[in-house]
């Protein structure tokens, strides 16, 4: 048997979808954790039938389940992925190798989108900003704050992260810059997802991301 390099969360909420193809493309060595978030399409079986491994969370929340990936994570290092086939798991590689050779802390996919239907306008301008505000707070060089990464598992955790909603990505990367971490974001191709969005693409999604974020922003500025 192969053994287990990397654990690749994936936080999923009705992607039955999306999962077939998505957890067929994950390379040898990385293993599957889907966090189900009380999917009532059938996605915990799905995954199962696809061989990943499913946690069940039953706070709602991208953060809740992120984290319970985290916390399931047994390899060395945790990454993390979108279960809506808009990133392709074929290129976390690229983002692991640096974390396996230890020149870098953290890895993030800045999202390229392939089509113009991959990404709102509204979204892609929210996070030009977001990055820019995060470059001058951190000295980090950011454009993107996307979903995909990598890290060692362990310093992971030593991160403490506490939000548990749509905060967590930026939490991660302000807790990392904060601690100084070697942080670098790569290129990653980013496709419509498949189904339907329950973050970007809906106005209440939208509204809970932008407050979480700021209220981290506020936080760390203060
Ligand atoms: N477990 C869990 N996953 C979620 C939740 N909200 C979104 N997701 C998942 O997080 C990922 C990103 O959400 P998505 O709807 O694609 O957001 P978008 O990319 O901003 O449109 C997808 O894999 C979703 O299934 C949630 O509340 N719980
Ligand atoms: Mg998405």
């Amino acid at each position: 048997m192969t053994q287990t390099r990397v654990d690749v969360v994936f936080p999923c909420l009705n992607e039955a979808g999306a999962l077939p193809w998505v957890l067929s493309r994950l390379p040898r060595g990385y293993r599957a954790i889907v966090v189900d978030n009380g999917s009532t399409d059938g996605s915990a079986d799905v995954a199962l039938e696809y061989g990943a491994v499913v946690v069940h969370e039953a706070r709602r929340g991208f953060g809740a389940a992120a984290h319970a990936g985290l916390l399931h994570s047994t390899a060395p290092i945790t990454a993390f992925c979108d279960a809506d086939a808009s990133m392709d798991p074929h290129d976390l590689p690229r983002l692991v190798g640096p974390i396996e050779a230890g020149t870098d802390d953290l890895m993030l996919g800045r999202r390229r989108p392939t089509t113009r239907g991959s990404w709102p306008v509204h979204a892609q301008i929210a996070n030009t900003y977001l990055s820019w505000r995060l470059r001058r707070i951190t000295g980090v060089t950011i454009h993107d704050l996307g979903p995909m990464r990598a890290a060692r598992r362990e310093a992971l955790l030593s991160l403490d992260l506490q939000d548990r909603r749509s905060g967590y990505p930026l939490e991660m990367f302000l807790r990392a810059a904060d601690a100084r971490w070697r942080i670098r974001e790569i290129d990653t191709p980013y496709a419509p997802r498949v189904g339907r969005s329950k973050v970007t693409g809906t106005v209440r999604g939208t509204i809970t991301a932008i407050a979480d974020m700021s209220r981290l922003l506020r936080e760390t500025a203060s």
